[in-house]
């Protein structure tokens, strides 16, 4: 898997190679390597080149680790930037816990979607869940045969019809009911797949979305056949709304540009990879493991982990000397929450802490992010002078950084406020007891300050917002828009 983009990306990285330091000119160089190497590996050109626009200002702006040579750090860099090129991802299949969930499958015509099926099948019923196929591809006279058979694989139901009488929006809703009536907790489409996307294919498609209204629309793309897998994910996408891309025949594909910008293109992300044929050869995609298969370097991706790792560490003792001696200003608040930033997304790093994870569902659209975004801007429109010197801030100054940072003044004091009394525990922690310290920190975590998602937590949860009503309101939205559709095309009829 990636053999070519592999050696490409490693001979572009020689370029830092016996170089002092990273300068704009060898990033420069390094960078074209990079962009020609990506090419190569038919990712879309658009992609590419923001993806190196963004290596080159981070490693023009990140500090020279001391215990890493540039090499090493222009990989590091980049395996980041892979990670957040591919994901966030999420396997969840959105599966009901009680009745019937129904997943649909399209894809091309030999993308792998019959098979993807069968191995989406194998894991739910590895997971205990009961699936139930439906071979709703009448195009194809064997597909009905080939699914029949990998049914009997996996230990499953199938359900047919005979295709001179019948449709395939018909078959999926009965077969749909007749999978109600059974009890199965997973019903499987399989749809019928053209050579080509085209209008008519995309209909069936949108005619069955509509009728059985499936709780996960998953696209099936052939990762062998590159950038047109990733333009037919669009087209997919433009027409149905996709809720994941499953990417086959990885096991065969040595350039690895489908994978790399599906995400970028679609903005859907991919929830498994195929592996092979056979169908236990399914695995969830992972960005990171991706990337460093992509990379192939995991020695020096160790190596710029514990690096960074260490840095933060210096940094983090630094200031917490600094918060003993009461010196510790918004500048180096600022400079906190980018260190927290830069560990990963809040999600990844609630999801680290435990008993955090079930709260990261909770969050659904939500940004965690963006609160600490806000607030690093408020902190931004401020003079350096007032940002160590938080007390001089009076009513117009607080204006001013209101209007500048695009919050309400009430905002500002209310940063200010929390601020203040952050800097006075720290303070007084110094002097404390290892117990009392951690009562402190109780009360600042409870007050959701040191922890922005907290308050937007608690408010999901007391309006009971979960993932079941998610449902509801994607099922609304998408009404919402067919209704509007609808209207439209009513209007343009008189
Ligand atoms: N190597 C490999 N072959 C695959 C994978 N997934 C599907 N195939 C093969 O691709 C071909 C087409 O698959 P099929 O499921 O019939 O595609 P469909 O037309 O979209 O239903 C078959 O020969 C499959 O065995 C995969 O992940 N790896
Ligand atoms: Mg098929």
């Amino acid at each position: 898997m990636f053999e070519s983009i592999t050696q490409s990306l490693g001979k572009a990285f020689s370029a830092f190679r016996g170089a002092g330091k990273i300068t704009e000119g060898n990033i420069r160089e390094g960078m074209q390597q990079v962009r020609q190497a990506l090419l190569e590996a038919d990712v879309a050109y658009d992609v590419a080149q923001t993806f190196i626009n963004s290596v080159t200002q981070k490693a023009i702006g990140e500090e020279v680790l001391k215990s890493l040579r540039p090499e090493q750090q222009i990989v590091g860099i980049v395996h980041q930037e892979l990670i957040d090129l591919m994901g966030p991802v999420s396997h969840s299949l959105a599966i009901r816990r009680e009745g019937t969930s129904v997943i649909m499958m399209c894809g091309l015509q030999g993308s792998g979607k019959t098979t993807t099926c069968g191995k989406l099948a194998t894991r739910l019923k590895e997971q205990g869940y009961s699936p139930f196929l439906v071979a709703a591809d009448l195009q194809r006279p064997a597909a009905i045969e080939q699914l029949k058979i990998i049914g009997a694989q996996v230990g499953c139901p199938v359900y047919s019809e005979d295709p001179q009488n019948s449709n395939p929006v018909q078959v999926c809703r009965n077969g749909v009911a007749a999978a109600k009536r059974s009890g199965a907790q997973v019903v499987i489409l399989d749809t019928a797949g053209r050579l080509h996307v085209d209008d008519g294919l995309m209909r069936e498609l949108q005619q069955i979305d509509s009728l059985v209204a499936p709780d996960q629309a998953l696209l099936v793309c052939d990762a062998m056949t590159g950038q047109d897998a990733v333009n037919s994910a669009k087209a997919f996408n433009d027409a149905l709304e996709l809720d994941g891309v499953i990417l086959t025949k990885l096991d065969g594909d040595t350039r690895g540009g489908a994978a790399l910008s599906v995400k970028a293109v679609t903005g859907v992300p991919i929830k498994f990879i195929g592996v092979g044929e056979q169908l236990d050869r399914l695995e969830e995609f992972h960005p990171d493991r991706m990337a460093g298969r992509i990379l192939g370097m995991g020695d020096i991706l160790s190596l710029y982990e514990k690096a960074k790792k260490e840095f933060n560490e210096e940094e983090m003792l630094r200031q917490q000397e600094r918060m003993q001696k009461g010196k510790f200003t918004l500048d180096d608040f600022r400079n906190q929450m980018r260190q927290i930033k830069k560990l990963g997304s809040m999600r990844d790093i609630m999801k680290m802490i435990p008993g955090m994870g079930a709260m990261v569902d909770q969050l659904g659209d939500m940004n965690p992010e963006g609160e600490l975004s806000r607030i690093e801007g408020i902190i931004d429109s401020m003079t350096m002078h007032e940002r160590q010197n938080p007390e001089i801030i009076d009513r117009s100054r607080r204006n001013r950084i209101a209007r500048g940072s695009g919050v309400d003044a009430a905002d500002v004091n209310k940063l200010l406020k929390d601020f203040s009394m952050m800097a006075k525990m720290m303070q007084g922690m110094s002097n404390m007891g290892l117990r009392d310290r951690l009562r402190m920190m109780k009360g600042l975590t409870d007050g959701g300050f040191l922890n922005p998602g907290a308050e937007i937590v608690e408010k999901k949860l007391r309006s009971g917002r979960g993932p079941a009503d998610k449902d509801a309101a994607r099922d609304k939205k998408k009404k919402q828009k067919k209704e509007a559709a609808k209207a439209k095309k009513r209007n343009r009829r008189r």
